[in-house]
């Protein structure tokens, strides 16, 4: 996958409170391009192995529990320099700290409950892209 582009999750919060619409718009006038994405629902070994990274964390259980009660949509990103723009874009970890205007400042529950992922660097949305889209290579 070419290192112009990154993978997001708009996570369970954002999908129940009906924001998918504001998210992507937002996303969108952001200049990334959609090049994949689907409505869908995690297992419990999904969760578990997107997260393996934080397996050791003390919120592992409750992230692995939150990510799969409902639906997300999943997608891969096109942009130059997508993977930091687009952290850029969703803002800190702990919406408290994220910046005005970005998307976990605009939609996040908490910090346990925000609103959505973005890859930390090129070889993770690789890695995460794959995961979600596995055998679509085409685009
Ligand atoms: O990459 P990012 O999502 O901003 O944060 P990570 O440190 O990779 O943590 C992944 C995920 O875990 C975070 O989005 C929410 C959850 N989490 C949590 O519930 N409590 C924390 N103290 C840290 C992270
Ligand atoms: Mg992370």
């Amino acid at each position: 996958m070419a290192t112009n582009r990154t993978f997001t999750m708009l996570k369970p919060d954002a999908v129940e409170k009906g924001h998918i619409g504001a998210i992507l718009e937002k996303i969108s006038a952001s200049g990334f391009k959609i090049v994949a994405m689907k409505l869908t629902q995690l297992t419990k070994a999904d969760a578990e192995e997107f997260y393996a990274i934080h397996s050791e964390r003390p919120f592992y259980g409750d992230l692995v529990e939150y990510m799969t009660r409902g639906p997300i949509v999943a997608a891969i990103l096109e942009k130059d320099n997508a993977v930091e723009d687009f952290r850029t874009l969703i803002g800190a970890t702990n919406p408290e700290d994220a910046a005005e205007g970005t998307i976990r400042k605009l939609f996040a529950t908490s910090i346990s409950e925000n609103a959505v992922h973005g890859s930390d660097s090129d070889d993770n949305a690789a890695i995460e892209g794959a995961f979600h889209f596995a055998g679509r290579d085409t685009f």
